[in-house]
């Protein structure tokens, strides 16, 4: 038999193993009553690949490649019961490591163990598993591994089923690395005509509205304006945390406008309701720096901050070219209060801009996470940024992020993607609500753009998105009491 780890999974590869496992009834389209009593418009049966020994090998592959180029160390694995156990004996068949067994129930005879194979305590051990929806399962077989000893560091999975299964586990230690995203998935099969937009829509729908991942709630939630006065808070954080508190607001304004005037006109206008305005000056076709003089007379009349997005003309180079192209520092003689920067390049980059910056008071978000479809900042990724931010948090004072992802309440989140109602854009941008980004997500600001800016009456527009956001906030203090 040739082994499957012979298998190079391209792109092409994974359209086509997708469109198999469709085939074969593995993923379907319908009605389908969940554990839970919810009818999901999709469902995944894996189980069936047992009766498809080629297809099978493919899957195990999948897995085995995605955790190898993901890095991920371990010397042993073990597949959650009962769906992932064949395709974890696949692997370490196919590559010869030893492979463990977590039983579901306990013998009441021999030797009665709860996992099966030679235990070294403090080897590293990754779980397989086929289908994550909330976590759950990979943690109770982490959790059964752990009692022995084992260090659980890693999960790879075959469909992540975007439904808050990655953060869940992230609070837990654990990183999941799955091969395809329910996104990826309704991408292919729409493209090949296997379902239509409709259905794709609504299993967007289904697994937006139906997350289950709830941020641990910290044993008392403290207020934006209690933030403020915390020893740790930034100096920056906590002036932002005052504006929200004493204008009621939790508002960003995203004003990607193309002229000045326009510009200028939504600052002037809009100033009184939000907390932050957010600029891409590299935007405007008539930029001078009497914009930027201007802005900052309409911030200090109705106290807001500026927040200059530096995603076009973005800071993710070395720090050493920025250095030497004189990128980090202001561009005008006034600068914003807060400035973004990816925690891609190195910190060596924090620490180039932070210079320059620091001195004039200015802020930094690292941008942790994106509100883009098939964005490739996943749980990983996002823990090494809050780790980031911690170590520079004298110039970092928050994250741009879909959710809360650090317990510091002197971190201050800010969420783009934010509408009245989930969807998204023709270009991948998705949304998500004001109520479910505060509320449930436990983020600080909504930042939105078209949701205001698009409206034919924009004053109106802002104004109901800062109510929303400010009793999504009271509504987020009152669970936590
Ligand atoms: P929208 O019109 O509400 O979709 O605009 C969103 C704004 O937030 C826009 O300026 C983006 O550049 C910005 N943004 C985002 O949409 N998603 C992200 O992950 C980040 C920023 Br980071």
């Amino acid at each position: 038999m040739k082994f499957a780890n012979s298998i190079k999974m391209s792109d092409a590869g994974l359209d086509s193993l997708i469109l198999e496992l469709h085939k074969i009834h593995a993923i379907k389209f319908g009605k389908f009553k969940l554990k839970s009593g919810l009818l999901s418009p999709i469902y995944f049966d894996l189980r069936v690949i047992i009766s498809y020994p080629a297809l099978m090998d493919r899957v195990a592959a999948s897995l085995h490649k995605r955790a190898k180029d993901a890095g991920v160390q371990f010397d042993n694995l073990c597949g959650v019961p009962y769906t992932a156990l064949p395709l974890c004996t696949i692997i370490c068949s196919a590559n010869k490591y030893p492979m463990l067994i977590r039983r579901k129930e306990a013998k009441d005879y021999g030797t009665n163990r709860m996992v099966e194979g030679v235990i070294h305590p403090g080897q590293r051990c990754l779980i397989v598993e086929d289908v994550v929806t909330s976590g759950g399962s990979v943690l109770e077989t982490a959790e059964a591994l752990k009692k022995e000893g084992l260090k659980i560091t890693d999960a790879v999975v075959f469909v992540d089923r975007e439904q808050g299964g990655s953060l869940m586990l992230a609070d837990k230690g654990i990183t999941l690395h799955s091969v395809v995203s329910v996104s990826k998935l309704l991408e292919v099969l729409l493209k090949a005509g296997k379902i239509d937009l409709a259905t794709s829509q609504d299993v967007k729908s289904f697994t937006q509205e139906h997350n289950t991942y709830k941020p641990p709630i910290p044993d008392e939630i403290l207020s934006y304006g209690a933030r403020a006065g915390l020893p740790d808070t930034h100096p920056l954080a906590a002036q932002l945390l005052k504006i929200m508190e004493e204008k009621k607001t939790n508002l960003c304004v995203s004003a990607d406008v193309t002229s000045s005037k326009e510009l200028l006109d939504i600052a002037s206008k809009l100033g009184p309701l939000i907390c932050v305005l957010k600029t891409h000056v590299d935007i405007l076709e008539d930029f001078s720096e009497d914009v930027t003089s201007k802005l900052a007379e309409f911030a200090m009349r109705h106290n807001f901050l500026i927040f200059e997005d530096r995603k076009i003309l973005m800071f993710a180079d070395i720090g050493n070219m920025l250095k030497n192209e004189g990128e980090c520092g202001p561009q005008t003689s006034l600068w914003p209060h807060i400035i973004n920067a990816h925690g891609l390049p190195d910190p060596g980059l924090l620490q180039c801009i932070r210079v320059v910056n620091k001195s004039l008071g200015c802020g930094c978000l690292l941008i942790a996470q994106m509100s883009s479809q098939g964005c490739l900042a996943t749980a990983g990724y996002t823990q090494a940024v809050v780790k980031m931010a911690e170590e520079h948090s004298d110039f970092v004072f928050g994250f741009i992020s879909g959710s809360k992802i650090s317990e510091k309440p002197g971190f201050v989140h800010m969420t783009p993607g934010v509408q009245m109602h989930i969807g998204g854009d023709e270009l991948g941008q998705q949304y998500s609500t004001p109520e479910d980004v505060i509320c449930r997500k436990g983020s600080d600001i909504i930042i939105v753009g078209r949701g205001i800016i698009a409206s034919p009456d924009r004053l109106k527009a802002a104004e109901e998105y800062r109510k929303i956001g400010w009793e999504a906030y009271l509504k987020r203090l009152s669970q936590g009491s």
